[in-house]
């Protein structure tokens, strides 16, 4: 068969093809098979090898105006099928703007949050302003500054989650007294609140991590009866004038003399339930008159100045305000049973 022959016969076989195919990939395969190093094309330079040298340049011009010919016709082709193609992906992935949109989840204000916002805004009303420090801090200003003594049983590894070089997570929010007490000098009227980890066993009351309002008032002429005055005054503002508190003498090393808040229990009405314990009170926070020995540690003269200071547990407060019998309930974040609990307590706060 003639060069031309053998050509007519490729180029009809190649257009039938090449209207039958329907996708890009089939573009693909024929290009391989016709214009690769062994395909249909390259098969047709044996006739160049067999032809005469005077016939050979007008033969190669054949087989290339041949190739050329085909593979402008696979260019067009390949163009109208990825044409093809995109508008099918388009029309698979367009947006249906007359569909009702998907329901739009609101998040909920954690309950713990809700609580240190109204904690703050009241002692903000009582004329306190917000100071803050580190959660990892160092043994200084957690312990040291504030008057532990070096054998303190807080200070064990069972309780306190340390760090190397000399860092920890603070276990209170009094470290912000050593903080604040550095760097300012009195008369200072500040709240603080914060996060705290204690290295102990959770239960249904305590957490190894839980939310603190320290607070504390240096200058001169401050008494223990304001204290109690300002504690007096607090509790109401949060839980209602009908709410019960009482103090505890009690110890801390960086207070003297000390106490403890308890608040009746709001659940059961004093009655003794799961979250009091049975006892029909709850702790709610530990405060005293700050020792002479941290004012003259942070070089304020306890000769001229007092001051008093309190941190109160917000988890607890919570716990209380809202029916949570579980301080677990806090960290398990399940917006469902937040939701729950501010439909049924929205006019708590
Ligand atoms: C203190 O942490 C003192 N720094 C408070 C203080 C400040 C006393 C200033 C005097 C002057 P206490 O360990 O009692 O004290 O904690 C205070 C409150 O935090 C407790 O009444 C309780 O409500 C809360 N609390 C303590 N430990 C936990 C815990 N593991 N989980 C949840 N709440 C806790």
């Amino acid at each position: 068969m003639s060069l031309l022959d053998q050509i007519d016969q490729i180029r009809s076989t190649f257009m039938e093809e090449l209207y039958s195919i329907s996708s890009s990939k089939d573009v693909e395969r024929m290009r391989i098979h016709y214009f690769g190093k062994k395909g249909t094309i390259a098969s047709l330079m044996r006739f160049l090898r067999d032809a005469t040298p005077e016939d050979r340049p007008n033969l190669g011009k054949i087989i290339n105006d041949t190739k050329e010919e085909l593979s402008s016709h696979l260019e067009n082709t390949q163009k109208r099928l990825l044409i093809q193609e995109r508008q099918h992906r388009f029309a698979k992935e367009a947006i249906d703007v007359t569909l009702p949109a998907e329901p739009f989840r609101l998040g909920i204000e954690h309950p713990v949050q809700k609580v240190l916002q109204e904690v703050v805004a009241i002692f903000s009303s009582f004329g306190f302003s917000v100071g803050l420090a580190p959660d990892l801090d160092t043994e200084h200003y957690n312990f040291t500054g504030l008057n532990f003594a070096e054998d303190h049983p807080a200070k064990d590894m069972q309780d306190t989650f340390y760090f190397p070089k000399d860092y920890l997570l603070r276990t209170h929010t009094s470290n912000v007294q050593v903080h604040l007490m550095e760097n300012q000098k009195p008369p200072m009227k500040i709240i603080a609140p914060g996060k705290c980890f204690r290295n102990e066993t959770v239960s249904s009351r305590s957490h190894v991590f839980f939310h603190q309002i320290e607070g504390f008032y240096i200058d001169q002429n401050v008494c223990f009866t304001e204290l109690l005055e300002l504690m007096r005054a607090f509790w109401p503002k949060l839980f209602g004038t009908k709410v019960k508190v009482r103090f505890r003498p009690s110890y801390f090393p960086f207070v003297e003399p000390g106490l403890e808040v308890d608040i009746a229990c709001t659940q059961c009405q004093s009655q003794g339930c799961k979250l009091c314990k049975y006892t029909g009170w709850l702790e709610v926070a530990g405060a005293g008159m700050i020792h002479p020995n941290v004012l003259d540690q942070a070089k304020i003269d306890s000769e001229v100045y007092q001051g008093y200071a309190f941190g109160i547990g917000v988890e607890r407060i919570a716990m209380l305000l809202y029916g949570i019998e579980d301080i677990r309930t806090f960290s398990r974040n399940d917006p469902r049973v937040f939701e729950q609990v501010a439909l049924k307590y929205s006019s708590v706060l």
